[in-house]
């Protein structure tokens, strides 16, 4: 199969080669583009139809295991409201003392937030209240904490969905 896509008629060489070389640059592309989604869909947040959790996912350099829930499930568009936050070690160990920055918006649309929230410590260790959550449409949303905690600094972004 191959050999026959890659194989170049006499008189023809070099158009045909120069087809050849592209047909391996887009293969390779194609797989990249392949691995790249599989690695995506692998992580387990936020399932369609329940946006009012997420997580636990990994932060982007492994630091932090990472999962939130809305306080006041399901999440209503335009309503304030706030996320609780559990951040711990890759082992589950509790996480306390982090300063933490919150973005997102939706970048099919190029906004971000129309709030900007704030994550204070929470009751339990590991915990943290983030408030001032607001969603003023419908589609796809992603979060993203930026969690320092000693000399650790890493991210992490959940997309939702919001019907
Ligand atoms: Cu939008």
């Amino acid at each position: 199969m191959m050999t026959r896509l890659f194989a170049c008629p006499i008189g023809q060489r070099a158009a045909c080669s120069t087809r050849n070389r592209m047909l391996a640059g887009l293969t390779l592309l194609f797989l990249f583009i392949a691995a790249v989604a599989a690695a995506c869909t692998s992580t387990p947040a936020s399932p369609t139809g329940n946006a009012a959790i997420g997580g636990p996912i990994l932060s982007e350099n492994g630091h932090f295991l990472v999962s939130y829930q809305a306080e006041t499930p399901p999440i209503a568009l335009n309503a304030l409201h706030t996320w609780l936050l559990t951040v711990q070690t890759p082992e589950g160990e509790p996480v306390s003392g982090a300063t933490i920055a919150v973005d997102g918006g939706m970048p099919a649309h190029r906004h971000g937030l129309p709030t900007q929230p704030q994550a204070a410590p929470g009751d339990a260790p590991g915990q943290y209240r983030v408030e001032g959550v607001r969603f003023q449409m419908p589609g796809e949303w992603i979060v993203t904490f930026t969690i320092q905690a000693g000399d650790l600094t890493d991210q992490v972004t959940f997309p939702l969905t919001l019907p």
